[in-house]
């Protein structure tokens, strides 16, 4: 059976809230960041940078949130939440993933490397503003994308959807605007689905 492994409000929910949506089986292993679980031999031997989400589908062990996304929505192609391969449509959907991991996101990490992930004397306060104006800049480009169009690509929801959304929520409870009514509606939308629902629920209750 697939096994995941995350830890709620982080990057993993993408993986769930992806599980969710194709409607398949999995068990739900929390690895416990605060308490130093991603840096136990037992993880490190899953994913030796110690980070979640980590997807173990029999053999073979996955991380990168986004990747993982992909992955599933390939090899369960039923719900049609990821274009197929060499159309014009996945090279969409492949744009639209790499911009949200490279530029929608990124600043927000940045924020919290600097605000709380990095040790005391490596944080750099002076660059939240940037960063939050660069995350400014990235939405703003999301919402050129949105323009006059409920989803990112193919006109119905896939999996690019779930990871912009989820960084635009990642982004409201950070409280780093984008002054965006389309995105928020957007938000809205994407995050209304049940499975997000049942990913928070089914994270909030462990395996
Ligand atoms: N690019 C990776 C980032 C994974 C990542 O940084 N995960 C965080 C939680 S959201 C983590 O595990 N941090 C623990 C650490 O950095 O030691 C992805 O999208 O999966």
């Amino acid at each position: 059976m697939l096994k995941v492994y995350g830890m709620p409000r982080s990057r993993a929910t993408r993986v769930v809230w992806a599980l969710e949506e194709l409607a398949l089986e999995y068990r739900y292993h929390l690895v416990d960041l605060l308490k130093g679980e991603g840096q136990q031999p037992e993880f490190l031997a899953l994913n030796s940078s110690g980070k979640i989400p980590v997807l173990v589908d029999d053999g073979l062990v996955l991380s990168e949130s986004a990747a993982i996304c992909t992955y599933l929505g390939d090899k369960y192609p039923q719900r049609e939440l990821v274009p197929k391969p060499g159309t014009a449509e996945r090279g969409h959907y492949d744009q639209w993933c790499y911009f949200v991991l490279t530029e929608l996101e990124q600043p927000l990490w940045t924020m919290a490397k600097h605000k709380f992930v990095f040790p005391k004397e490596k944080r750099r306060e002076e660059i939240l503003p940037v960063a939050a104006w660069e995350f400014q800049r990235a939405a703003g480009l999301l919402a050129q994308g949105l323009a006059g169009q409920d989803y990112l690509v193919a006109e119905r929801f896939t999996l690019a959807d779930l990871l912009a959304a989820h960084t635009l929520i990642w982004a409201r409870a950070f409280k780093v605007p984008h002054s965006s009514q389309l995105l928020d509606d957007y938000e809205q939308r994407i995050s209304s689905r049940p499975a997000y629902e049942r990913a928070k629920q089914r994270e909030a209750g462990g395996d």
